[in-house]
């Protein structure tokens, strides 16, 4: 079994590589991002939680995301492997994230993190907004967002380095060409 965590700042293409990932390794795909915005269309409890939340650019409480991920590994069937897309987002997820796989006899193979300087990042997302109108692509949002992200995200990774499960990966460059790297990286597990 192959288990994944795709990992990176706002906008480091974590989305758009995972579809290239999931259809080379068959993986089952979870994407807290894409289930959040999905419950916030759905205007479900946790939906309209999640949408105050989001945009202003602030990640949504632990408990409701890890709930999502064990609904998510509940309804998984005979998969190859999982690849969790914007999850872990706090240390507090990623220590939850291996006891509910170890419960399950299953382990974090390795976390995968897509490394892109932030003038290149905003860029993208502004880019993004002219074209999905996404309600966190705002300038004051994505400022919000890298905030969270270094006091919230960032230190995951030294959770994961202690783990020696961190692989970093240069995200700038075509999407095959970062899609390499991450194979290269996957292939060498
Ligand atoms: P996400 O949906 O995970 O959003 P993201 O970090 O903005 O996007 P991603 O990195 O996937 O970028 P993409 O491929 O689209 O999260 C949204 C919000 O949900 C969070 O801010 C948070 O509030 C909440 N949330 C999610 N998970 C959570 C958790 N675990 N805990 C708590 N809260 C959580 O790429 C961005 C743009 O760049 C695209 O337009 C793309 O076309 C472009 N791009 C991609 N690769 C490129 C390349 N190589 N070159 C040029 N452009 C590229």
């Amino acid at each position: 079994m192959l288990n994944i965590a795709l990992f990176g700042p706002p906008g480091s293409g974590k989305g758009t590589q995972s579809k290239f990932i999931i259809n080379k390794y068959h993986l089952v795909y979870i994407s807290t991002g894409d289930i959040l915005r999905e419950q916030i269309s759905l205007q479900t409890a946790l939906g309209i939680q999640a949408k105050q939340l989001i945009d202003h650019g602030h990640l949504v409480p632990d408990e409701l995301v890890v709930q999502l991920i064990e609904d998510k590994l509940n309804n998984g069937g005979n998969a190859n492997g999982f690849l969790f897309d914007g999850f872990p987002r706090t240390c507090s997820q990623a220590e939850i994230l291996e006891q509910i796989l170890k419960k399950r006899h299953m382990n974090l193979n390795a976390m995968v993190s897509l490394e892109v300087p932030q003038t290149e990042l905003v860029q993208r997302l502004l880019d993004r907004a002219s074209v999905q109108g996404r309600s966190d692509d705002t300038k004051e949002v994505i400022e919000a967002r890298f905030k969270e992200y270094a006091s919230k995200t960032m230190p995951v990774i030294d959770f994961y380095k202690s783990l020696n499960k961190y692989h970093p990966v240069d995200g700038v460059g075509s999407l095959e060409d970062i899609f390499a790297r991450i194979q290269q990286v996957i292939d060498n597990i």
